[in-house]
């Protein structure tokens, strides 16, 4: 039971302190005490960064969903596992008990191996947020296959360009899906990918939307029948601990995605034992990530670390805005949410909204409020904590990657003070390093670098799908003898940190080096803008100077542009200072981000650059119709 459950600041230093003296003794206590062994490792850890190569629990055998679903079943069979909010709110909302997730899951691994999947099969899901999203993932796990789940918001080409990179076998998918009043006819995306995927024999469709559509004979198979015919009962297959378990695309600043390949024992112990300590989850605590399974936080904390937990996590279907932007409330009230973890772009869009919103709702079931995938501006942050968290919910910033596979800086509430803006502590276990230009690691505190990490832990990815090389060229050859993590960070007087975002959006204004977030944290706060991006564009007596893209509340409105303009600039002399006035600001309808709400700030770049010939790759693009207006509009 010691250091799995932290509660008080003086245990994280200790704990923490341990964990970085004696990583191994630390980190096979946790999975000594807290999981499920076919059989125990032989060696803990070993690892070179130079290869780069490591591997955790080495000769361990497992396997992820017994630990996720059959250990729990003597004293949590009748608990909530899997608790489904559909898209349509007057749809009754359905709760998959552990005894259900378990028959379910083993039936449909029975389903993979009636279509000739085996272990280390590659199997990729392109599904909505339906239960048998989860229950796939699972079912892969069960029978080691290596599941690929590729976002159903990407498009064709995406979709084929990854089933074509892991040589993907099989497609399961559903006849469509629904997105807030929209309908989305994801088995027609599907069909025109295959096109170009002659390795796919195979596409199990769930029903969901009930649309008519076409179904390929000898391809397609409908899910439901071929569920209801096979066995109840799968034994676990063998796992290796260093067996891949997944493959999860995240797009590179160039070239094609990378297949980021995440293995099975260490992957589960750090999901785990991060869900547990970082929303402090209890017993019978509802938990809500709304994420969606397609992205690394979806896999983390929605699917394996609160299930490896015995935890009951909430998957919803729909959009915030559907049937209004009080969605997000009115679950909460109504499944009593306990923890709620969403991402700086959802707050901001549901800030504007106004608070009747929130105020119709008894949100008094929250006790820890979460934030991932951006850097989290300090209007955003107060906003969430006034109103969502009363100023009684801790605000938990958890900074990571797809790649880190769970979380590595954040509070743990309750026990870390936070402070808006910062991710502060690093988590058990991590061992940040922060360099200056010339690959000197920045010690003590009051320092501003790149951050790296210099000691592995356990859900670290451990190469590229196929490209071994490009994995240590990206991760491993910038800083010797550490992980670079692409991402800029300070640590203030007391250690804390604060991301201030990639280091490919650092820009260098008359020599002095400007993160792009703080700049935007400031223009944030003028009352008239929604959301803005910075960037920077060649200058004569500079070197570079700063671009603003700004998104304000009201575009109807007829304000004196250029008094805003001026406005703007005055906020950010105030929080920054004049160096980081912007010479240049366009006033835009929105601006591109990709699916999961990042900025595109590679293609406003290239636009402020007036280098618009070739954008790039925009597959991953929400919104491709703000790029247009703001070509238009460029100054
Ligand atoms: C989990 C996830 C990773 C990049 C990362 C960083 C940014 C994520 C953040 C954050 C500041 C946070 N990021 N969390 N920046 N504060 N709390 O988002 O994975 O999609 O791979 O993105 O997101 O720049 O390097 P992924």
């Amino acid at each position: 039971m010691s250091n799995y459950h932290i509660k008080h600041l003086e245990e994280y230093y200790q704990v923490y302190r341990k964990s970085v003296r004696e990583p191994e003794n630390f980190w096979e206590e946790i999975a000594e005490e807290h999981f499920m062994w076919q059989k125990k490792w032989d060696n803990v850890l070993s690892w070179d960064f130079s290869k780069p190569e490591v591997k955790w629990f080495e000769g361990a055998q497992l396997n992820i969903t017994e630990n996720c679903i059959d250990r729990h079943l003597a004293t949590r069979g009748e608990k909530t596992a899997i608790l489904f909010e559909p898209n349509d709110p007057s749809e009754t909302a359905e709760h998959i008990t552990y005894n259900q997730l378990h028959e379910r899951v083993n039936r449909f691994a029975n389903v993979l191996k009636s279509q000739g999947i085996k272990k280390g099969d590659r199997v990729c899901i392109y599904l909505p947020m339906i239960p048998e999203l989860a229950i796939s993932v699972l079912a892969c796990a069960r029978i080691g296959a290596i599941h690929s789940v590729v976002f159903a918001g990407f498009s064709a080409t995406a979709l084929s360009t990854r089933i074509n990179d892991s040589d993907c076998k099989i497609v399961i998918t559903s006849d469509g899906s629904y997105r807030g009043a929209k309908t989305i006819d994801l088995k027609g995306i599907v069909d025109e990918a295959l096109e170009s995927c002659d390795g796919v024999k195979t596409v199990l469709v769930a029903k969901r939307i009930n649309s008519d559509i076409h179904m390929k004979s000898g391809r397609d198979k409908w899910l439901q029948p071929l569920l209801e015919n096979a066995s109840a009962a799968c034994k676990a297959e063998v796992m290796n601990a260093e067996d891949p378990l997944f493959i999860l695309y995240t797009s590179g600043s160039t070239g094609k995605p990378k297949g980021m390949v995440h293995s099975t024992a260490g992957y589960m112990v750090h999901t785990a034992y991060t869900f547990k300590n970082v929303f402090q989850y209890r017993e019978n605590d509802v938990f809500w990530c709304t994420a969606d399974i397609g992205w690394i936080t979806g896999h983390s904390y929605i699917v394996y670390g609160p299930l490896a937990n015995g935890a009951t996590t909430v998957m919803f279907e729909g959009v915030p805005s559907y049937p209004d932007f009080g969605r997000f409330w009115q679950i909460i009230e109504k499944h009593k949410v306990n923890q709620f973890y969403t991402a700086p772009t959802a707050i901001r869009a549901l800030a504007k909204q106004g608070v009747e919103l929130v105020e119709n709702h008894d949100l008094s079931s929250l006790k820890v409020l979460g934030s991932v995938g951006e850097p989290i501006n300090e209007e955003a942050w107060h906003w969430y904590n006034d109103n969502i968290g009363k100023k009684k919910s801790p605000i938990v910033d958890t900074w990571w990657q797809t790649e880190t596979g769970g979380i590595m800086i954040t509070p743990i509430p309750f026990v870390t003070p936070t402070k808006p803006t910062y991710a502060t502590l690093p988590f058990i276990g991590i061992q940040p390093a922060l360099m200056d230009e010339n690959g000197k690691e920045l010690k003590g505190n009051q320092v501003d670098g790149r951050l790296c990490i210099k000691f592995p832990w356990p859900s670290m990815a451990r190469t590229i799908w196929g490209n071994h090389q490009r994995y240590k060229d990206t991760y491993f050859s910038a800083y010797e003898n550490k992980y670079f993590t692409g991402d800029g960070a300070l640590r203030d007087e007391v250690g804390y940190y604060r991301i201030t975002g990639r280091v490919d959006d650092v820009i260098i204004v008359s020599g002095h080096n400007l993160g792009t977030a703080p700049i935007e944290d400031a223009i944030n706060e003028h009352p008239a803008v929604i959301e803005s991006a910075i960037v920077g564009f060649p200058h004569d007596v500079k070197g570079s100077a700063l671009y603003g893209y700004v998104t304000l509340k009201d575009t109807g409105e007829s304000r004196d542009q250029n008094n805003l303009r001026k406005e703007i600039n005055q906020i950010i002399t105030e929080h920054i200072g004049p160096i980081a006035k912007l010479d240049k600001i366009q006033f835009t309808s929105g601006l591109p981000k990709t699916r999961s709400g990042k900025i595109m700030r590679r293609i406003l770049r290239k636009i402020a650059h007036k280098d618009t010939g070739n954008l790039g790759d925009t597959s991953t693009l929400l919104n491709p119709e703000v790029v247009q207006d703001i070509m238009d509009n460029v100054l």
